[in-house]
């Protein structure tokens, strides 16, 4: 079936809570003595996997529309849970919660769906187990199913050949219960939610370059958190207002810290058309409201200490570099390979059914930007970035766009074609 191209987008929207910080929020709220207060917290299904985990663990926890109150019991308040812990498809939940799961004075079963039983966890069974814990992988391949039996726990100087704000804040969050400091140092800074939240709840950390230190010893007391926007689920957005002609988008109250905000980078050095309005700072995070027009978009090349800060958002990267005019190079980004889909192939193979010229390199892809796009059926694999994606690489593509599983976004962005077809007048 053939369809009109989207004539414009106009209008203006607020994107749900960031999904890294809501996840944050649950669980330091909980190993937290006293209530935390969580507004717009990220009502997606890997959100609610926290929650779910920690009222396993014991831990009482109350939701209004899009407020939560946790009764934290203090970092030796959590207990044994009867039944095995559920991640669902969030490798967040899984690898920090593993983290704090290393110290506990009990022994639990840690598990999520297919996609997350594939998603590599040697990245912190080697870091946890250097620092004393016991973490088994039950088939033995590195995946989870974990069984975690809690142990005494000792600090460590690990120096991770990842850079991953998930390796780093498993091991910053064990190292709240370790015997002496721990720290970490990456590669590139990751996304620092975990040091920025910890510090606010208490926990005496000390960051500098691409190290993060923790002192064990201080208790963490709970406290007020109000989640801004996610700049994740911004980017489709924002791509989507500067590939479409003729419009103007303003996204409301998103987070812009700068150890996330590649996107926004990405797109000045694209060419494209975005103000920053209304900048402050809440609870430690950057946030402002983005305001996107039409653009002529250029290819430009990504990598290096770059690719952390906007590793999530490289399916849409791909998508506008597809629009954009000349060649496009995404490099240092293998770790899109160990994602909820492996984003590499999984780009390069839905790209290319919609006519996009894409190869897939060792650690990223090129794209040759320009061609028309036309309709066609695009697997998702469940991957809720991948669905987003597609939606908005559609919006251009002569013809329609068949996405499988498009009920995947509820895992970040539970309305997004809803606020996606607000914009279409
Ligand atoms: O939680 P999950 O499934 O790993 O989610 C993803 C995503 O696209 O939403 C990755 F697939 O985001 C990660 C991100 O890639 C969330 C995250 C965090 O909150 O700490 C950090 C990044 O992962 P990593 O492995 O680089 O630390």
């Amino acid at each position: 079936m053939m369809r009109n191209k989207t004539k414009k987008l106009q209008g203006t929207i607020t994107v749900p809570g960031d999904k890294s910080i809501s996840h944050r929020a649950i669980m330091f709220g909980s190993i937290a003595s006293g209530m935390t207060e969580v507004g717009n917290f990220l009502r997606g299904a890997d959100c609610l996997s926290t929650i779910d985990c920690f009222r396993k663990l014991g831990i009482q926890i109350e939701e209004t529309s899009n407020r939560i109150f946790i009764h934290g019991k203090g970092l030796h308040g959590l207990t044994r849970p009867n039944s095995i812990l559920d991640a669902g498809n969030s490798g967040t939940t899984t690898r920090l919660i593993s983290g704090i799961l290393a110290a506990q004075n009990f022994t639990v079963t840690l598990t999520g769906d297919a996609s997350i039983q594939k998603r590599p966890m040697g990245r912190i069974i080697t870091p946890l187990s250097q620092m004393g814990a016991d973490i088994t992988s039950i088939n033995q391949n590195q995946c989870a199913p974990l069984l975690i039996k809690g142990q005494k726990l000792h600090g460590i100087e690990y120096h991770s050949p990842v850079a991953s704000a998930q390796v780093k804040s498993a091991i910053l969050l064990a190292g709240l219960y370790a015997d002496s400091d721990t720290s970490v140092t990456e590669p590139f800074v990751s996304r620092n939610h975990t040091e920025i939240m910890l510090q606010s709840f208490g926990a005496p950390i000390t960051t500098s370059n691409t190290t993060a230190k923790i002192t064990p010893g201080s208790k963490l007391s709970g406290q007020k958190v109000e989640v801004p926007g996610d700049i994740s689920s911004a980017a489709y957005f924002l791509v989507a207002g500067l590939i479409t002609p003729n419009s103007e988008i303003l996204i409301q109250n998103v987070g812009i810290n700068p150890t996330r905000d590649g996107i926004l980078k990405v797109i000045k050095m694209m060419g494209g058309d975005l103000k920053l309005e209304n900048l402050r700072i809440e609870n430690g995070e950057e946030v402002a409201d983005l305001l996107v027009s039409s653009s002529q978009l250029q290819g430009i090349e990504i990598g290096g200490s770059l690719i952390p800060t906007l590793i999530d958002e490289i399916p849409i990267i791909a998508v506008m570099a597809a629009y954009a005019k000349g060649r496009t190079v995404i490099k240092d980004a293998a770790e899109l390979k160990v994602k909820e889909s492996n984003r590499i192939d999984v780009m390069v193979q839905n790209l290319s059914a919609m006519g996009a010229h894409i190869e897939a390199t060792e650690d990223g892809m090129i794209i040759d930007g320009g061609f028309p796009l036309m309709g066609a059926h695009i697997e998702s694999h469940l991957d809720h970035r991948i669905a987003m994606s597609f939606a908005i690489a559609g919006l251009n593509a002569s013809g329609e766009i068949q996405i499988s599983n498009p009920e995947c976004v509820d895992v970040s962005y539970p309305n997004f074609f809803k606020d996606l077809a607000s914009l279409q007048i």
